[in-house]
């Protein structure tokens, strides 16, 4: 997000909040997912919903949109295996400390004392090849990824999207000499997301976690905490750096430029495929379906023909012309079956979040028009057929600046200064994000979760914010300024 740091809050837009999102915001996601057929959760393994045809396409977009970004700047793409032995796994203390209660484990028939671990993230199956890898400075950078599932056993409650335990996502791992290469792979990394989330006009903190939540095995993790109507943050993606760890409990060496040996700097970053795809969906939504940026949407442009007796021919003659001049550019359907009126479509393709609707009756037919609405505003405009491709892109290029302005004002509005542990409870009751001063103790940092019921997420890594104040906790000096929410 930009550089604001005014003091939000101060009552967010009555019209907006009055969404069904915002009143009901588990109701409205969960019927939205299977009417729009982006996710049906009856699969009877907890934590393994199927994706439905529109939401597998929606992930496959963003995946193609992460990783030519990614290979653009010089990641490989690699596929490793999915399973490690114990052994490999337990390498690191902190990791297997972290990981260790959330692993799925596979007997293996025949020896029921070993057993190997399936992936929650790959780390441990990775860097044991990158010790064969590495072997002097010319090796390095050595920047890989792949979009793979990987899997959790969640403790907490799984949740459609947002918390589930077979992951799909993008994870990427960089190897270099220096701290300060490895320190520019943490901005670049940055960069490529926000690229990504802007895209699809997502809006977010970025924020760097305190020590006491920093990925296991990290030396610091930065995360991208997405708002969500419910005032749970959902985090979608998140950059470490990783410091030497891995590297020394993996043995990972080279050879300096000056000859000397040594352990290289690793970072690792990760993109949760089905955590973006919920919060475009959260973010954008209203109460008559999904509304869905270009980049993303599996139908850009819907034409449906409104039938008038003894106009059938030239009305499905002239949307057939437009459907070809936009098809070459475009995702576009026409939807000309019989068994629904205009109307009954309207409702469907709202529902379905297409951003742009040519209807298509007699009179644009003789005037040679085009009626166009946008799904966002519902906005209608008549344009000449001759323009058809420049309003068509126009149209799309406002429909996405507007979809990610509101989201930006949105994240704006929900950030609200507290100084007390009562104003962090009343803010986050009211679905908000509380910004406070703390002072960097574990012990405020507990207080303050068991009395608001939500967690300090970290403080804003691209804006530097100082303290004027004292610890909302425990009132000595501040020495950071957090925020605090509920989270996923
Ligand atoms: C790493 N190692 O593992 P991370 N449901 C949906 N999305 C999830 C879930 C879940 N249960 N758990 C995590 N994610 C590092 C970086 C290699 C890559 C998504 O990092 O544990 C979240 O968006 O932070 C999370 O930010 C991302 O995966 C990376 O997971």
């Amino acid at each position: 997000m930009g550089g604001s740091s005014r003091v939000g809050g101060q009552g967010l837009t009555v019209a907006v909040t009055a969404l069904k999102k915002f009143t009901n915001f588990s109701t409205w996601f969960d019927e939205l997912l299977l009417k729009a057929k982006i996710v049906d959760g009856r699969y009877p393994v907890k934590g393994f919903p199927v994706y439905m045809e529109n939401g597998a396409f929606i992930l496959n977009r963003l995946k193609s949109m992460l990783e030519s970004l990614l290979e653009e700047t010089g990641h490989k793409p690699v596929y490793f295996p999915l399973v490690t032995t114990e052994e490999m796994f337990a390498r690191e203390t902190q990791h297997i400390k972290g990981f260790q209660p959330e692993v799925f484990k596979i007997e293996q028939p025949g020896e029921r004392e070993r057993k190997l671990v399936v992936r929650p993230t790959s780390e441990t199956i990775m860097y044991p090849m990158f010790k064969l890898w590495i072997r002097s400075h010319a090796d390095l950078p050595l920047k890989v990824h792949q979009s793979v599932n990987v899997y959790r056993y969640e403790t907490k409650a799984t949740r459609l999207l947002y918390r589930v335990r077979e992951i799909p996502w993008n994870e990427a791992h960089t190897v270099h000499e220096t701290p300060s290469d490895a320190e520019r792979q943490v901005r670049e990394a940055i960069e490529i997301y926000s690229k990504v989330l802007r895209e699809v006009g997502i809006s977010y903190l970025i924020l760097k976690r305190p020590d006491f939540d920093k990925f296991p095995g990290a030396s610091y993790s930065i995360a991208f905490d997405a708002w969500n109507p419910d005032g749970k943050v959902n985090q979608v993606a998140t950059v470490h750096n990783l410091g030497r760890n891995f590297a020394k409990a993996f043995e990972i060496e080279f050879e300096r430029r000056d000859g000397s040996r040594g352990h290289p700097y690793q970072t690792c970053y990760g993109f949760g495929y089905s955590r973006v795809l919920a919060a475009i969906i959260a973010q954008h939504g209203d109460d008559r379906g999904l509304v869905l940026p270009p980049s993303v949407a599996p139908t850009q442009i819907v034409i449906i023909p409104i039938p008038f007796k003894g106009h059938e021919k030239e009305i499905i003659d002239y949307c057939k012309e437009v459907k070809e001049r936009l098809e070459s550019r475009w995702r576009v359907i026409l939807d000309d079956t019989e068994d629904m009126t205009p109307g009954e479509k309207f409702y469907h393709w709202e529902m379905m979040g297409t951003p742009l609707r040519i209807e298509i009756g007699p009179r644009e037919v003789s005037e040679r028009t085009i009626t166009i609405t946008r799904r966002d505003t519902l906005e209608r405009v008549k344009v000449e057929f001759g323009d058809l491709e420049s309003s068509i892109e126009r149209l799309m290029d406002e429909l996405a600046r507007n979809l990610r302005e509101k989201s930006e004002r949105m994240m704006r509005e929900l950030i609200t200064d507290a100084r007390s542990l009562d104003e962090i409870r009343k803010i986050l009751d009211e679905r908000r994000i509380a910004r406070v001063e703390w002072c960097g103790e574990t012990g405020c940092a507990d207080n303050i979760k068991e009395n608001v019921g939500g967690e300090i997420r970290g403080e804003r890594y691209d804006v530097a914010e100082r303290p004027q104040g004292t610890c909302v906790a425990c009132g000595k000096p501040a020495k950071t300024v957090v925020y605090i929410a509920r989270a996923y």
